[in-house]
């Protein structure tokens, strides 16, 4: 590979007092890249955010006029990295917790062509500074989305990530909260390999903007995940729990049918009867469920290669 760019993308919201340094740590002259560019996407700050970045050297800062979250501001600055004709993107967080020196090691996979992203692996387990409900909500996290990823990964939560210029072609985040879970779950179902560099992660200085309480996120992150697990393994998982409904639904029918016609006891039975044949209607729904959800996926699917193909075309390299 010649001629490589790489844009490293900084999500930020209200993050002046952060942002100059982790601007300033990024190495400039990285082997194997010939440009170093950095990009800036402002997510409606109320804070001089946009302004510290300018000032610190970032050489484009584009901002949202007003606050969109995380995950739609990470989708648009990769477009906008691939617009710039990126061919490689690292996504660094604006508050310094990051050491930006070792955005090195997170290219080299790449470099040497051995993965298409490669995550900055925290070790949450051996950080001090990080809470406890926050730690164990990020291991938690990582092995539901390890499960529905279908690899091996130990820090999912992570933002300290490099993505080849065909990853970020293929990644669609469509939630609002966050990306990190998301991005991993396609990743795992695009067949893009994965892999994890060990990371410095920094004590925060200031408060979180992304997490205003641990509660809320641990809910919006396993929704996110459960709407993913679903959209790649929805016939699976209807058509299972279908199954268990049809087989739980037959013990009380067949019992309702063994004492009102083989053994002829008193009474008619009406509730086995009742319940055996409405666990049985909810399992057929299920499975019904299952392979709707399945053709939209397919759909999906299509629409998602038809879109990786306009992008493709669009941020064609000049
Ligand atoms: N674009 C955008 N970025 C955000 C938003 N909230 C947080 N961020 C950025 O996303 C990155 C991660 O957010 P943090 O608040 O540090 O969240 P975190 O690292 O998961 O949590 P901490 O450990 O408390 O720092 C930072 O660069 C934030 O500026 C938002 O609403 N929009
Ligand atoms: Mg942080």
């Amino acid at each position: 590979m010649v001629g490589l760019k790489l844009i490293v993308q900084i999500p930020a919201y209200n993050e002046e007092k952060s942002i100059a340094n982790v601007i300033r740590e990024i190495p400039r002259k990285i082997k194997g890249i010939d440009k170093v560019e950095v990009l800036v996407i402002d997510d409606g700050s109320k804070d001089n955010t946009s302004k510290a970045a300018k000032d610190a050297g970032a050489d484009h800062v584009i901002r949202n006029t007003k606050n969109h979250g995380l995950a739609y501001t990470f989708q648009k600055g990769l477009n906008f990295a691939l617009k710039l004709g990126a061919d490689i993107i690292v996504n660094t967080d604006a508050d310094f917790q990051y050491d930006q020196k070792e955005i090195p090691q997170l290219l080299k996979p790449i470099l040497d062509q051995k993965a298409d992203i490669v995550s900055g692996n925290r070790k949450v387990e051996t950080l001090t500074h990080m809470i406890g409900a926050k730690k164990y909500g990020n291991i938690l996290g990582s092995k539901v989305v390890k499960i529905s990823a279908g690899y091996d990964i130990i820090d999912a939560s992570s933002g300290f990530r490099a993505y080849s210029r065909e990853a970020a072609l293929q990644l669609f985040v469509i939630s609002k909260h966050t990306y990190t879970h998301e991005t991993l779950i396609q990743a795992g179902h695009k067949n893009l390999k994965v892999i994890e560099v060990p990371v410095t992660f920094r004590k925060r200085e200031g408060h979180s903007k992304l997490i205003k309480s641990v509660s809320s996120h641990i809910k919006k992150s396993l929704a996110t995940i459960v709407r993913n697990t679903l959209m790649y393994n929805s016939l699976k998982f209807f058509s299972y729990t279908g199954f268990i409904l049809i087989i739980l639904g037959l013990i009380p029918f067949i019992r309702w049918f063994y004492l009102s016609y083989i053994v002829y006891t008193a009474g008619n039975h009406i509730q086995s009867l009742l319940v055996g044949v409405m666990l049985m209607v909810f399992g057929g729904m299920s499975i019904l469920i299952g392979l709707i959800s399945d053709i939209l996926a397919i759909n999906r699917k299509h629409l998602e290669e038809i879109l990786y193909h306009i992008k493709k075309l669009d941020f064609e390299k000049r």
